[in-house]
């Protein structure tokens, strides 16, 4: 099954249910190398979600900017490698909504605990705009806020529970979009927790 939800964009429900433990495996191996940590905006707020990175680049934000680096600020190592079933499975959600051409490099890893949100906002920190972004959604549910182009266009309200995979690409790739505070919850695989894993191409 597949939810189109502008031109180039779709849900596909429960397309990673069936993977949730050797996903969450996956991530807490990436975590144990790479801890999960809240980072600044250049602004110097703290960010309300926990974030890392595995692949051979990270996204960081700090006083200096937003950029992606091929190590961790916090340890100076490299991030870990992209676990081969993250990677298999981004290639797979994006093929299954047309998009060929997908070589990612980085999956971010964000952490919510209840209460914690993320502000409408546009990725555009990447160089090739023409390759998607995959997002597999994991624990707890959370409204997804779908935008526009122009931070003013109202967004749509999608809920996304632990499975859920959503591509974005094409014209809507630069669409603003955030996630609405986690409401209190339980997952009998991660507890109060939400994890989203976006699995993008930087370079
Ligand atoms: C829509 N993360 O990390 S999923 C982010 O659930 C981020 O953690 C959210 O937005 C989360 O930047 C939302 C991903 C997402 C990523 C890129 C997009 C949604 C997008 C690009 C265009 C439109
Ligand atoms: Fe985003």
């Amino acid at each position: 099954p597949l939810k189109p939800i502008a031109n180039e964009s779709y849900i596909l429900p429960g397309f990673a249910t069936a993977k949730t433990n050797a996903l969450l495996t996956a991530i807490e191996g990436v975590i144990q190398v790479a801890p999960l940590r809240q980072m600044h905006t250049p602004g110097g707020f703290k960010m309300a979600a926990q974030l890392t990175n595995c692949g051979k680049y990270g996204w960081v934000t700090d006083s200096h900017g937003y950029r992606y680096q091929t190590t961790d600020p916090e340890t100076n190592l490299s991030w870990p490698t992209m676990p081969e079933l993250i990677h298999q499975l981004a290639l797979e959600a994006a093929s299954a909504c047309g998009f060929a051409h997908f070589k990612p490099d980085v999956c971010l890893i964000n952490c919510y605990q209840p209460g914690a949100g993320m502000g409408l906002h546009q990725d555009k920190d990447e160089k090739d705009f023409s390759a998607p972004i995959v997002s597999v959604s994991l624990g707890v549910p959370a409204i997804f806020l779908f935008g526009g182009a122009k931070r003013q266009d109202k967004p749509s309200a999608y809920l996304l529970k632990n499975g859920d995979v959503v591509v974005w690409g094409g014209e809507d790739r630069l669409r603003f979009h955030g996630v609405q505070p986690i409401k209190l919850a339980h997952h009998p695989m991660t507890g109060q927790k939400r994890f989203n894993l976006t699995i993008r191409q930087a370079a």
